[in-house]
């Protein structure tokens, strides 16, 4: 499939709107802790999840699970990353462990695995077209040694080469010595975010919460999170070593802390199929 799924218009532009993939009687977030799905109830959510996002045994999409992602912003793909794992497993080798969050940035052991033939390379591009590409890496190293959580949010920034003045970009942030900057919304709803496990993901080791349907909403003022949250539902995305999920990047999603006595590794990648407008360019992978 060579076509674009994302960033056409959806039915959710506003919390009036009501996408049709939200058949589950919401959870309420309202009155809990950002991260409403604990642990101890994750396991029947994780049976939701399973039930209710498509979730593909090979890492080619078909067009029912194509028009599933459109509406439900996820999609897990089996063990799309297992056959180079251990490509993974060398380009993070050099890296410190127990760090939040680390951009990788020129590790050739990985530009197999993300190139347009490679495990995650292969995904990006059946969702966004033969111009996808790499724009954004982070690995992941959580355990109950090094722990965060975080509440619903919408990812907002891109990874830029330069900083420079341009219409509907901003604010500019400076992130480990990366310019950062948050580019017009539409840009986002056109990009893809692939989370790789290098580890099994049970529910006590922080999966990521998903609100599935949320991404078709545009920017969530953050005093309208929770509503919409309660809207859409939350789904528990486990998983196991290998696999992939692949997410439209404005999902809204929160993560909480490990629990379970094991490392929880995610390399996490952007990719999108734009090229940047005003001379600006993306900083890459
Ligand atoms: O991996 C996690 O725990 C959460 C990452 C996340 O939510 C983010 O980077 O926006």
């Amino acid at each position: 499939m060579g076509s674009r799924l994302l960033g056409r218009p959806g039915k959710g532009n506003g919390l009036g709107a009501d996408p049709s993939v939200l058949r589950r009687k919401p959870k309420s977030s309202r009155g809990r802790s950002a991260l409403a799905v604990h642990p101890a109830s994750a396991g029947k959510w994780a049976a939701v999840a399973l039930r209710e996002l498509a979730c593909l045994e090979s890492n080619m999409l078909d067009n029912k699970a194509a028009s599933h992602f459109v509406t439900s912003g996820a999609l897990l793909f089996k063990a799309a990353m297992a056959n180079q794992m251990d490509q993974v497993l060398t380009a993070i080798s050099e890296i410190p462990r127990g760090q939040a969050g680390v951009r990788l940035w020129r590790i050739p052991a990985l530009e197999p695995v993300l190139a347009r033939n490679g495990s995650l390379g292969s995904i990006a591009e059946q969702i966004l077209g033969s111009c996808a590409r790499p724009v954004r890496a982070i690995l992941f190293d959580k355990s109950t040694e090094a722990n965060w959580s975080l509440g619903w949010h919408q990812d907002r920034t891109i990874c830029v080469k330069q900083r420079q003045e341009a219409p509907g970009f901003g604010p500019w942030t400076v992130k480990n010595g990366m310019i950062h900057v948050a580019p017009p919304f539409e840009l986002l709803a056109r990009m893809v975010t692939l989370r790789a496990h290098i580890d099994d993901v049970p529910a006590t080791n922080a999966p990521l919460v998903i609100a599935p349907g949320s991404h078709r909403f545009g920017r969530v003022a953050i005093d309208q999170i929770d509503e919409l949250v309660a809207k859409c539902g939350q789904v528990v995305c486990l998983a196991s070593a290998g696999d992939v999920w692949a997410y439209a990047t404005p999902i809204l999603h929160a993560s909480d802390v490990a629990s379970a006595p094991m490392s929880r590794r995610v390399l996490q990648v952007d990719y999108a199929a734009d090229n940047l407008p005003y001379g600006l360019e993306w900083l890459g992978v």
